[in-house]
């Protein structure tokens, strides 16, 4: 295992769109903030956002995370799995549907995985303002290691696409304080 002095800074999205959404939100965050060699570094400010891809369901609040973590990952994407699972996620079958939280691994530093189960940087990041701006909330400069350009061009680029401009997000919350981080 890698030491934590060396881990990269990785990306965490985290969404809602059923029940209490924001608490479920913050309840994902505050499970993420205690994974064994992990470290949360910042939150963004909360989005309620329209739903992409699936649009026939409910209004998501989204927001991104930033730890510092030294696990696989495939360690982490199964503590966030686990997280999912016991924040009372089930399993609908619908692609891009309905959920109580979701937790998508997006960047983690300069490294490129595409395997069956876990792709990344996420393979749709660049294409979801709900993405694009929290994350430039805490880092505008942070590189997509595969495009090579940074959040903020990103973001600028995607919403002045007919696409990027029809997905609506507005500010709901400011950034949460970070009780467990350094
Ligand atoms: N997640 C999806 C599909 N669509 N739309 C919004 N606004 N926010 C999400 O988090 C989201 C979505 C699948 O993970
Ligand atoms: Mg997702
Ligand atoms: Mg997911």
């Amino acid at each position: 295992m890698e030491s934590l002095t060396t881990a990269c800074r990785t990306f965490v999205s985290v969404g809602s769109n059923m029940g209490d959404k924001l608490d479920n939100c913050l309840g994902g965050i505050a499970a993420l903030a205690k994974v064994s060699h992990t470290f949360l570094e910042a939150v963004s400010r909360f989005y309620r956002t329209s739903p992409v891809d699936y649009t026939d369901q409910d209004w998501f609040v989204n927001a991104v995370a930033e730890i510092r973590t030294s696990l696989s990952p495939d360690a982490l994407l199964g503590h966030l799995q686990d997280i999912q699972t016991r924040m009372g996620r089930k399993n609908h079958g619908i692609r891009f549907g309905p959920r109580v939280l979701d937790l998508d691994i997006l960047l983690m530093g300069d490294l490129t995985i595409r395997s069956l189960h876990l792709e990344i940087p996420h393979p749709r990041m660049h294409k979801r303002t709900f993405v694009l701006k929290p994350i430039c909330d805490i880092d505008p400069s942070v590189v997509h290691p595969v495009l090579g350009c940074s959040m903020a061009d990103l973001l600028k680029a995607f919403e002045n696409t007919p696409e990027g401009a029809e997905q609506k997000i507005a500010v709901l919350r400011d950034a949460p304080a970070i009780t467990e981080g350094r």
